[in-house]
């Protein structure tokens, strides 16, 4: 691991990935992702909130004048940093073979502009827009995807690795195969509701996921190769798991369970170069086929991450239900004041940081998401002003959780608002706003709401 640029400030930032704010879905010779196909042409959207939504426009950030624009409220929110993704379709069309030279211009550009901003770029790799020929050739299941995307992360460090020094390989691993992709073929086939999962197609997607594990090592090595001087992580979505009986021996075990698949595997793998045999004998009791090889394990323990990056949103409430896929059920307590992404718990997140310190030997950490949407309760018009209390409050009490833990040794090294602006929320469209700043998605008006104000303030106030 290289614990390289502890010089740096904290990093003051927030986070987007492209899919769901570029647009210019056929710009510049772009090629098509999973996600055009999912939703221009099977349209999931509609089976989840019965609406036609894409991310063709999005937020229009892949027009020039307008991510200008969009700087320009960075600079004066005061941020240093700022995680964006790259459209791997954007770069490569078609996934493997030749580089869209318009695609790589684009990105050079808007770091250029970021750095002139004084706001440190933080490029991730993948954020789930998986070419589209790919992924009818199998996507993370094809053993292939592992050599496409060191060739991809090769192509992106030789163009952007004298600009950016910060790198994500992957965002949410887990969430890619075992929620969207799962949601996506629940919504086409029609054959059970969108969020109905079973422990066959968990099982099913096990190799994905170590196949997920596999490219992230074969990109680690290939930063290495190239001997690339800053940073490279991987951006997990991890989950403290609270047993909704903590007496119930059977709702302390799902929430271990649970806690191996989503938690402990990826972190393992990234931080300890080690791969968890109880987590591949639970998938694998749901797919005889899935085991891991030797020399899998090799690539694993030689490519550890430099940094961890956390998206961080709640806890899950986790209980034993035979129905459920691996016999759990997890949710929150319906009568907790609920996020998007679940139950308000700061102290979760506390707690986390202080499981990496403790169990992983303490790595950077960035948390590179965490944030919030409430819905209109939390969106409340008053003039030229838009008061979101709720997310305020919501950034206040997990900034002070992150703070408290990094005095108590984590070595936190930035945190991440998803989001700055309202963008394309994947199954649910434009539904759901997270940003700090509202957009109009028929105008592309942006209007910032209080929890920006907050977040200028807090910002401005660090040492
Ligand atoms: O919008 C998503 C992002 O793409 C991945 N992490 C969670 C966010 C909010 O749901």
């Amino acid at each position: 691991m290289n614990h390289q640029n502890t010089t740096r400030p904290f990093l003051w930032g927030a986070a987007s990935a492209a899919y769901q704010v570029e647009g210019g879905w056929r710009a510049d010779g772009r090629g098509l992702s999973k996600w055009d196909v999912f939703t221009n042409g099977e349209r999931i959207t509609e089976k989840v909130v019965g609406a036609h939504h894409t991310g063709n426009v999005a937020i229009n950030t892949y027009d020039p004048v307008q991510y200008r624009n969009d700087i320009a409220l960075m600079r004066d929110l005061g941020l240093n940093a700022y995680r964006f993704s790259l459209s791997w379709p954007r770069i490569l069309p078609d996934g493997t073979g030749a580089v869209n030279t318009a695609g790589l211009d684009y990105y050079r550009r808007f770091v250029d502009d970021l750095l002139a901003a004084g706001i440190a770029p933080i490029a991730t790799l993948y954020h789930w827009d998986f070419p589209a020929g790919l992924f009818d050739r199998g996507g993370w299941h094809n053993r292939d995807s592992i050599d496409w995307f060191r060739d991809y992360a090769a192509v992106v460090f030789e163009a952007l690795g004298d600009r950016v020094d910060t790198f994500v390989t992957l965002n949410e691993p887990f969430i890619d195969l075992f929620l969207m992709d799962l949601i996506a073929e629940n919504a086409r086939s029609g054959e059970r509701e969108p969020f109905a999962f079973t422990s066959e197609q968990y099982g099913r997607q096990a190799p994905g996921m170590h196949n997920l594990l596999l490219a992230n090592a074969a990109a680690v090595g290939e930063f290495r190769r190239q001997g690339l001087s800053g940073m490279v992580g991987i951006a997990l979505p991890l989950y403290p798991m609270i047993p909704i009986d903590g007496e119930d021996a059977g709702d302390i075990a799902a929430a271990a369970q649970l806690d191996g698949v989503i938690n402990r595997w990826p972190l393992d793998a990234v931080l300890k170069g080690t791969v968890p045999d109880d987590v591949v004998a639970t998938l694998g009791a749901h797919n005889p086929a899935f085991a891991i090889p030797e020399a899998d394990r090799a690539l694993i323990a030689a490519n550890s991450v430099d940094f961890i990056g956390v998206n961080y949103y709640a806890p899950m409430f986790v209980e034993t239900d035979e129905s459920g896929p691996l016999g759990m059920a997890a949710g929150a307590n319906p009568d907790e004041v609920k996020a998007f992404n679940g139950p308000v718990r700061p102290e979760a997140l506390h707690g986390l940081l202080l499981r990496l310190r403790d169990d992983y030997g303490n790595p950077p950490v960035i948390i590179t998401e965490n944030g919030a949407g409430f819905g209109d309760i939390d969106e409340v018009h008053d003039g030229d002003a838009i008061h979101d209390p709720l997310r305020t409050d919501y950034l206040r009490r997990h900034i002070d959780a992150v703070l408290k833990a990094k005095a108590e040794g984590a070595d936190v090294r930035g945190y991440l608002v998803w989001s700055l602006f309202d963008n394309f929320e994947w199954i649910q469209g434009y539904t759901r706003r997270f940003g700090m700043v509202h957009v109009d998605f028929e105008t592309q008006t942006r209007t910032p709401k209080d929890s920006y104000a907050f977040y200028r303030d807090l910002i401005a106030a660090q040492p």
